[in-house]
């Protein structure tokens, strides 16, 4: 008996600093709709959902800061994305910006959550690799500074075995330049993680390296392919993208097989659902081949990858 999921990549158009969380919420529970119609049993919404990438701009007063974070999960303003899915029967993964006391200190991490079927939520992610820098740039187009309003993420990458409903999934979730790092996939894959669930939010331009915008979209697929392959795991690539605030972004939403070939992608900017029904036990022939860890891998040889941070090459 094959274990298949219907998942919804429920990619958004440009948010733009006006737009309030009510008329967002109002664009995600229309893809949830369309969703529902096409039989999935998951919707996956990208990074920090509910706003504009305010990591765009440079600012100082922390109460602006803070209008583009979640103080509590649902706000009165998100409620309804939670009761439609609640009323729908439908699984979703939500990134948003999180605003938490935890450990007697405000703190804030730029996070997604998973909620099953029933509306309880079953993981959290705290994005861990933050791309950017904290101070100022002036000279940029337009600033990427996650390093400053974000902590890294606390929580490493969990796998966590979803409920029947969701024909116990090993679901483990990822945000945006985590997919650029082979380290994010391989923590879950030693977990045995059948599907990564990732948003992301990406620039066309690319500030200190404007070499590489002709190849954005390209890299964006890459980089997904061979987590999804070398892991033997889906991955639910979702992005948020558009001009927003004058700010080009990528789109190129996708769902990606173990197998590492992209089965369904998006092909506007704009919202957009792409829907794919995804086999858990795609992903078993290569976990007992290639990909049989336990057999093939040789850890006592990479402790350079956990005692080296930057690259040292030889005299
Ligand atoms: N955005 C980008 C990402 O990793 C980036 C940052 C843009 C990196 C372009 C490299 C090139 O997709 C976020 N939010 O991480």
């Amino acid at each position: 008996m094959s274990r298949i999921i219907t998942v919804g990549a429920a990619q958004l158009g440009a948010i733009q600093r006006s737009d309030n969380r009510s008329a967002v919420a109002a664009r995600m529970i229309e893809l949830m709709r369309q969703a529902k119609s096409s039989g999935c049993d998951l919707v996956a919404f990208p990074e920090l959902a509910l706003t504009t990438f305010f990591p765009r701009w440079f600012m100082e007063d922390q109460e602006e800061i803070d209008t583009f974070f979640e103080h509590e999960m649902p706000s009165n303003e998100i409620a309804p994305l939670f009761s439609a899915a609640q009323e729908m029967g439908l699984a979703f993964m939500l990134g948003f910006a999180e605003k938490v006391d935890e450990g007697g200190r405000t703190r804030r991490f730029n996070t997604q959550i998973i909620v099953d079927k029933s509306g309880k939520q079953i993981a959290k992610y705290r994005k861990i690799h933050l791309p950017g820098h904290a101070e100022h740039e002036p000279w940029r187009a337009f600033q990427h500074l996650e390093k400053r309003y974000f902590e890294v993420g606390n929580l490493s990458w969990p796998v966590v075995r979803a409920g029947p409903d969701l024909n116990g999934a090993l679901l483990g979730q990822m945000i945006c330049n985590d997919r650029r790092w082979p380290e994010s996939y391989r923590v879950m894959g030693l977990q045995g993680v059948e599907m990564v669930l990732l948003g992301y939010n990406t620039p066309v331009h690319n500030p200190p390296a404007p070499m590489h915008d002709r190849l954005g979209d390209f890299h964006n697929h890459l980089v997904m392919q061979a987590g999804a392959y070398q892991n033997a795991t889906w991955v639910v690539g979702v992005a948020k993208c558009g001009v927003e605030e004058g700010c080009e972004m990528i789109g190129g939403s996708a769902i990606i097989a173990p197998t590492g070939e992209i089965v369904a992608q998006a092909v506007t900017r704009e919202d957009e659902l792409v829907v794919a029904r995804c086999d858990l036990d795609l992903g078993r022939s290569y976990k007992n081949s290639t990909f049989n860890f336990a057999r093939h891998r040789e850890p006592e040889q990479y402790r350079m990858l956990v005692e080296r941070k930057g690259a040292k090459p030889p005299e």
